[in-house]
């Protein structure tokens, strides 16, 4: 199974320019920490990226919560990911047909396309939502990662309509689906020869969860035992309380812990 791979050994598993580039950052910074920024002001959010930046491999953004989103935004944001060097994941979740997401990915205020490496979406449409989405990304060497399986509790997104999306993207080929929102590996790993980046959100070190069903594991659990590639933070890292230096402290934190866990997996 590639989980018992270094990320450096499987760059070369993929041929999706944003897979090759995730894992030649995990590999160089030696990170799996996505830090996800969902905070509501375009400063807050840019100031929570300068914080992290050097700890992570991707920052993940819900830019319609930005509620000055402007594309001067968007493209301080692409600086700094050249600066320090992570990748932009944009956490839209499209859930539409493939000619309604291809307008939401391209245009509207967002032009999500123009300046996120990484996007994902929901199965349930079917597979039109890939075909849609890659007319737009796959030309400009963009992902995707679709949903299988949800952190938060009593989520649908589990057993056979978990395996569905895994063969979706199996269909699709990996030239622009390159992995999944998950809670474990799903099935990815009895696939000879290809691999697939899994991508945890949930996960957090002091709470156990919040009051509207998210649930958190921790780093070890997520990337040890389930064997997720990326753990995804959001609040356990932006929301600590002890101002910028408390920020930057904890992603380091979250960076130590997760990458702890991935070398003792490979040490299994
Ligand atoms: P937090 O660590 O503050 O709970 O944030 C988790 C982030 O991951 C949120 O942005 C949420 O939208 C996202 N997320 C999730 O929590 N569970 C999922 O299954 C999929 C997600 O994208």
């Amino acid at each position: 199974p590639t989980t018992l791979l270094p990320y450096s050994e499987r760059i070369q598993l993929h041929t999706n320019p944003t897979a090759k580039r995730i894992l030649e950052i995990m590999d160089r910074k030696k990170t799996n920490l996505a830090v996800s920024v969902d905070v509501t002001t375009a400063e807050e959010a840019l100031e929570v990226v300068r914080r992290v930046g050097e700890s992570v491999c991707m920052v993940k953004t819900h830019c319609d919560i930005i509620e000055d989103f402007t594309l001067a935004f968007s493209e301080e944001l692409v600086k700094l990911s050249k600066e320090l060097d992570f990748v932009i994941f944009e956490d839209r979740k499209f859930a539409d047909i493939g000619n309604t997401v291809s307008l939401q990915y391209s245009s509207g205020v967002h032009k999500i396309s123009s300046w996120a490496d990484l996007t994902n979406a929901h199965s349930v449409p079917g597979p039109g939502i890939i075909k849609g989405l890659s007319t737009v990304g796959q030309p400009l060497g963009r992902a995707l990662i679709l949903l299988a399986e949800m952190s938060s509790s009593g989520s649908l997104a589990v057993d056979g309509y978990t395996k569905q999306t895994f063969q979706m993207a199996k269909d699709a080929g990996r030239e622009f689906v390159v992995g999944f929102i998950a809670q474990s590996r799903i099935d990815t790993d009895i696939s000879d020869g290809e691999d697939w980046l899994i991508l945890s959100p949930g996960v957090g070190l002091a709470a156990k969860g919040d009051s509207l069903g998210q649930q958190y594991r921790t780093p070890k659990e997520v990337v040890g035992d389930a064997g997720a590639d990326v753990i995804i933070v959001g609040r356990g890292i932006y929301g600590i309380k002890g101002g910028e230096q408390a920020v930057k402290d904890e992603a380091e934190r979250y960076r130590k812990e997760g990458w702890k866990a991935y070398e003792e997996r490979l040490q299994r």
